[in-house]
C-alpha cells in the first residue's frame, strides 16, 4: 500500500529508473544478462522462500558485534547480510544485525561477502546497494558507479507477492577486499531512496590498531 506523496512520487520513479536501468526487469528472468554492470564479481540474483529469507534475517542478526550503533565485524573474512525492508523493522531502510541503517566497521584488508535481500513490502520497491566515497545529503538520482567505489549489487525487484509467508524475495551477493582504510558509506541507488528515505549508512574501514 501506497502511505504517503512522497511513496507515490518514489513509486512513478520506478517506471524512470526501469528505463534509467534496463536491467532492471530483466534482471528477473534474465539474471546473467547484466554482469556488464557489475564492478565486483557477483552471484546473480536469485529468488528465495521466505523460511530462506527469516533465516538470513536471523544469520544477520547473530554476525558481526554491535557496539552502540555501530556493527563491528573482525577477522579476515565477514559475512554482511543486509536486509532491505526486513519484516518489523521501518519500511524503506536496510537492516543490519538487527539494526536500522547502522554504521558498519570492517577491519582493513577483510574479505567481505556482502549479501542484500529485498523484502519490500508497501509500495513494492526496487533496492540494491553501493559502497563508496560519496557522502550525504543524496542528489535524487545517484549514478552509478559512484566515486571510490567498492561494491555494488544491482537493483533488486521486490517480492513476488503481498502474502509474506508465500511470497518469493530477490536476493543477491557480491564479494569485496576492504583494501584501503577511510570512511565509506553504503546507500540504495534507487532514485530518491538515499535522499527521501535516508536509506544509507556510515562503513568504516579501520586499521586493526584503532579502537
Ligand atoms: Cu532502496
Amino acid at each position: 500500500m501506497l502511505r504517503s506523496f512522497s511513496q507515490v512520487a518514489a513509486a512513478a520513479l520506478f517506471a524512470l529508473a526501469t528505463i534509467m536501468v534496463p536491467h532492471l526487469t530483466a534482471r528477473a528472468v534474465a539474471p546473467h544478462s547484466s554482469a556488464a554492470v557489475r564492478s565486483t564479481a557477483s552471484a546473480s540474483p536469485h529468488q528465495i522462500s521466505y523460511k530462506t529469507a527469516k533465516r538470513l534475517i536471523h544469520q544477520s542478526e547473530h554476525t558481526g558485534m554491535k557496539m552502540g550503533k555501530m556493527v563491528m565485524f573482525s577477522g579476515k573474512s565477514a559475512h554482511i547480510i543486509i536486509i532491505a525492508n526486513q519484516p518489523g523493522l521501518k519500511d524503506m531502510t536496510f537492516a543490519i544485525h538487527g539494526m536500522v541503517n547502522p554504521e558498519v566497521t570492517v577491519p582493513v584488508g577483510a574479505k567481505v561477502q556482502l549479501t542484500l535481500v529485498n523484502m519490500d513490502f508497501g509500495g513494492g520497491m526496487a533496492h540494491g546497494i553501493v559502497i563508496g566515497k560519496l557522502t550525504p545529503p543524496y542528489a535524487t538520482a545517484v549514478p552509478v558507479p559512484v566515486p571510490g567505489q567498492i561494491a555494488q549489487i544491482p537493483l533488486l525487484a521486490p517480492r513476488s507477492r503481498q502474502t509474506r509467508s508465500q511470497a518469493k524475495y530477490y536476493a543477491d551477493s557480491t564479494t569485496f577486499t576492504a583494501k584501503k582504510p577511510g570512511t565509506y558509506y553504503y546507500l540504495c541507488q534507487m532514485p530518491t531512496h538515499a535522499k527521501m528515505f535516508k536509506m544509507y549508512g556510515k562503513f568504516e574501514v579501520v586499521k586493526p590498531s584503532q579502537p
